[in-house]
């Protein structure tokens, strides 16, 4: 497939921009031709898991001669790493890593990442890469409020600010008032968060008398969870900024795997020099599925040292679309969530990414929700009940009524029937990172 290289297409506003974000799409599939046969043959020397997994699927490094052969090798998942836990997914001696990082491991054993110095540096370069593509720049101020610690949004986060050449304020989640007190302070161009810590933010402030439109901050780059279209238009609305998307996870790298042009605000290209991506049906995942259709997002790296990962079922759900300001890189389309966050109820697939999209078209209703599951004593069914909450200004009425069509766009646009609850503004938890949606509260079996 040639796909134009023309200037025209690339989306920069003045920025300089790596080589690879630049080349043609033949000359990026030949070079990830040639760095995926390096990375099986590395994987299945290196790491003792990937030689059992291929020896058992009958196949060899050298059996990939063309990109489409990725499909005949086997998927590695969350479980294998659990399993493996804590370094035997490792390729390098432990001298040779420079980082670790994991993930919490509240269903279950922690995972665990590790990086080489190299890792380290071509992390920094596509954080800093996407960073750039959103609309930083260097010498700008970067206000870093994703987590540090052994979470990869802060440290990833921040060593691709650097890389940039930004000013990076090292805030960290939580201790909302802080930040809102430095933001006024120190007047970052630029604010790192997940969205829905940036609307915790934003919320702060207005019960401070801060107007949030009025501070110094012009770009977000927001990521770590699911968001939708009505989200960014909020939160660009409410804080005049221009919000665009990072996506990544530990396994693959952690932020930076692929990222949104502020030009374009269309999905983030993945940076393909480094990851194959390709989507599968996540029911038959012997399926891999053409560009356009949805499916689950697998993942291969291609030049990672310390943890080298071969097609990665990631579980989020998206699909491949073409590049338009990296005209070689392919976008994502948005993660309508995770197929282990899917709500099903009576027989019907549910996401609270749905539930925001509706909501946030109601103008008395606010982007704060819960998704709550019961089953009522004596019920043989599930019933979810939505609890929002109303904006400020709302009369008794307009709850009503909002209430009302709430229930109904959901009835018609997900298929399911459900409770509305419109409580009070500020009585529903707020994010101070990853925000959880979904509180289930069913019995256990
Ligand atoms: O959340 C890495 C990250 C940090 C990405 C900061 C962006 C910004 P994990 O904790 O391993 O890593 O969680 C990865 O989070 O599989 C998705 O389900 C979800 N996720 C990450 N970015 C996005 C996004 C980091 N932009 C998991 N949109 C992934 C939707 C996202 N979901």
């Amino acid at each position: 497939m040639t796909t134009p290289t023309a200037e025209s297409a690339l989306a920069t506003s003045g920025a300089v921009l790596d080589r690879e974000e630049t080349i043609s799409r033949d000359e990026l599939e030949a070079l990830q031709l040639s760095r995926l046969q390096h990375t099986l043959a590395y994987a299945y020397d290196r790491v003792p898991l990937y030689k059992r997994k291929f020896d058992e699927a009958g196949v060899h490094p050298t059996d990939l001669r063309e990109l489409s052969d990725l499909g005949k090798f086997p998927f590695t998942t969350k479980e294998d790493l659990r399993l493996e836990y804590p370094f035997g997914m490792f390729a390098v001696p432990q001298q040779e890593v420079a980082r670790i990082h994991a993930s919490s491991g509240t269903t279950g054993r922690a995972t665990v990442v590790g990086y080489t110095k190299k890792d380290l540096a071509d992390w920094a370069k596509l954080v800093a890469r996407s960073l750039r593509a959103s609309g930083v720049r260097p010498g700008m101020k970067v206000h870093n409020a994703y987590g540090y610690g052994l979470f990869t949004g802060g440290m990833g986060a921040h060593a691709g600010a650097e890389a940039l050449g930004c000013t990076v304020i090292p805030i960290s989640g939580g201790q909302t008032e802080r930040q809102i007190t430095l933001i006024q302070d120190f007047k970052p161009d630029a604010i790192l968060a997940t969205p829905t810590y940036l609307l915790t933010i934003a919320d702060a402030m207005m019960k401070q008398g801060i107007d949030p439109a009025s501070t110094s901050l012009k770009y977000a780059v927001l990521g770590a969870e699911p968001w939708t279209e009505e989200m960014r238009h909020e939160l660009e609305v409410t804080m005049n900024i221009k919000a665009c998307d990072i996506y990544g996870l530990s396994e693959v790298m952690g932020p930076g795997v692929a990222g949104e042009a502020v030009e374009t605000q269309d999905g983030s290209h993945i940076w393909e020099d480094h990851f194959r991506p390709e989507i599968i049906d996540a029911f038959d995942p012997s399926v891999v599925l053409g560009d356009g259709e949805p499916g689950e997002l697998v993942f291969t790296s291609l030049t990672k040292e310390a943890l080298p990962i071969i097609r990665y079922r990631t579980k989020d759900l998206t699909r491949l679309l073409p590049g338009t300001a990296r005209p070689a890189h392919r976008r994502m389309g948005r993660i309508t969530g995770r197929s282990d966050d899917m709500i099903i109820l009576r027989g019907v697939n549910l996401f609270p990414s749905q539930i925001e999209e509706i909501a946030l078209r109601i103008p008395e209703l606010s982007p704060h929700f819960q998704l709550e599951l019961t089953r009522p004593e004596g019920q043989r069914m599930d019933q979810l009940t939505v609890k929002i909450e109303r904006r400020e200004s709302v009369t008794v009425e307009g709850v009503a009524s909002a209430a009302r069509v709430l229930k109904e766009q959901i009835k018609i646009h997900v298929g399911s029937s459900c409770a509305v609850n419109v409580v009070e503004p500020g009585s529903l938890e707020r994010s101070n990172g990853k925000l959880r949606r979904i509180y289930d509260l069913r019995p256990k079996a």
